[in-house]
């Protein structure tokens, strides 16, 4: 095959890509008006894995699963991780929980009453002794702290007890873990959150240690934003820990990564390759943040990752040099088309040959849709009412 594009020079970083994928995107989710539910929907977290596995088998891409605690609750964390392993893939990232409790109302990492902030901080190491058993390395703390109008709380006071809470919690976590934290301007609160932006999260982290890092969900922004410069400075920064992959159109819509903007999804990714983010001692860890409340939530997940790989392929075909030489000549429009060129080129061919060339189907939807898995769960799982909220 001929390869005008240049593609066999970028098979041995594109092969490094792995995405990790939401327990909770395979369970029924929507928005405050209405939860559809949808036939195979699992029924335990073994489901939601066995699922999350599928796509793995079918992309070669989704290696390993995120929980939530305590919505992946069990028994046998041990026993899960077993479970998981026999179906190929591996247990992730697990994401705390301090949003859905009545004692959490007006904080809980950062509440003034100590009582509470203590309930939290302990949520964190019982979610620190589920990582030892899963074999994780991250801890995820997202918080739905702040307030809703101005002079309700004190700035500054949530913003030290977040501090001390947060130092508590590090320091349980493991050698060989991390604690990594996830910024969102808006919601549920809606004057201020306690962790907005990239900024604040960064400050935090970088108060507690090495092993505390910054989560960039990309649905988390102000309209807008250029999230690539966030990328690239955490980068700089050493502090990029990991990415909640999404697509927003006009909140924190959780739809399809690169199904809103592909160009923006390319512009993040030539980031991430540009600060050695997919270099091979990178750490950077890639997931999905996502839900399904219309599509069937398989092929949803299994179009998220492609994405995924699709525009990191096309960041791949950057030429760099040549790049480098036109910025440094001023050559403004020349540089530009150098960029466009890649994010033009259709990728899509090539990775069929190549995943074929690896054993994988060339068009991994098409072989979902033909493989009869969605009809066999919709048959075997009637009844199936796990809910993910996001
Ligand atoms: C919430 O908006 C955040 O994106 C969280 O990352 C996440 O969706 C939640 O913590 C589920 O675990
Ligand atoms: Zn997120
Ligand atoms: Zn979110």
């Amino acid at each position: 095959m001929t390869d005008p594009s240049g593609f066999a020079a970028i098979t041995s970083q594109l092969e490094r890509l792995a995405i990790e994928v939401p327990s909770w995107a395979y369970g029924n989710s929507g928005t405050r008006f209405k939860v559809f539910g949808s036939a195979g929907t699992p029924r335990s977290v073994e489901e939601k894995i066995a699922d999350a596995a599928v796509v793995n088998r079918l992309t070669g891409l989704a290696p390993s699963v995120a929980l939530h605690i305590p919505w992946d609750l069990v028994d046998d964390y041990t026993a899960l991780r077993s479970y998981a392993e026999d179906l190929g893939v591996a247990l992730g990232t697990i994401n705390s929980n301090t949003f859905q409790d009545d004692d959490y109302k007006l904080g809980a990492l950062t509440h003034t009453d100590k009582v509470v902030r203590q309930k939290a901080i302990d949520h964190h190491f019982e979610c620190i002794d589920v990582m030892h058993a899963t074999g994780s390395r991250d801890l995820k703390v997202w918080l739905a702290e702040g307030s809703n109008y101005p002079g309700q709380a004190d700035l500054r006071g949530r913003q030290d007890r977040l501090a001390e809470s947060l130092a508590t919690i590090y320091e349980r976590i493991g050698e060989d873990q991390r604690l990594v934290l996830e910024y969102k301007f808006f919601e549920p609160a809606f004057y201020h959150t306690d962790v907005p932006d990239w900024g604040t999260s960064y400050a935090q982290v970088v108060a507690l240690g090495e092993r505390a890092m910054v989560c960039l969900d990309t649905g988390h922004h102000a309209p807008g934003t250029n999230i690539e410069f966030i990328v690239m400075q955490l980068l700089r920064l050493g502090r990029l820990g990991s990415f909640d992959f999404n697509s927003r159109f006009y909140a924190d819509d959780d739809l399809i990564v690169g199904a809103a903007d592909p160009f923006q999804l390319f512009r993040i990714m030539a980031e991430v390759i540009r600060g050695g983010g997919l270099d091979a001692d990178s750490d950077v860890a890639f997931m999905l943040d996502q839900c399904h409340n219309i599509e069937d939530k398989i092929p949803g997940q299994i179009r998220s990752v492609l994405n995924v790989q699709e525009m990191t392929a096309r960041a791949l075909l950057i030429d760099r040099d040549a790049l480098l030489v036109a910025q440094q000549d001023g050559d403004v429009l020349g540089a530009h088309e150098i960029y466009i060129d890649a994010f033009s080129t259709d990728v899509r061919p090539a990775l069929a040959a190549w995943r074929e060339e690896r054993g994988l189907p060339a068009s991994p939807m098409r072989a979902y849709a033909e493989s009869g898995y969605q009809q066999e769960i919709e048959e075997s799982r009637r009844g199936g009412t796990q809910l993910s909220w996001n």
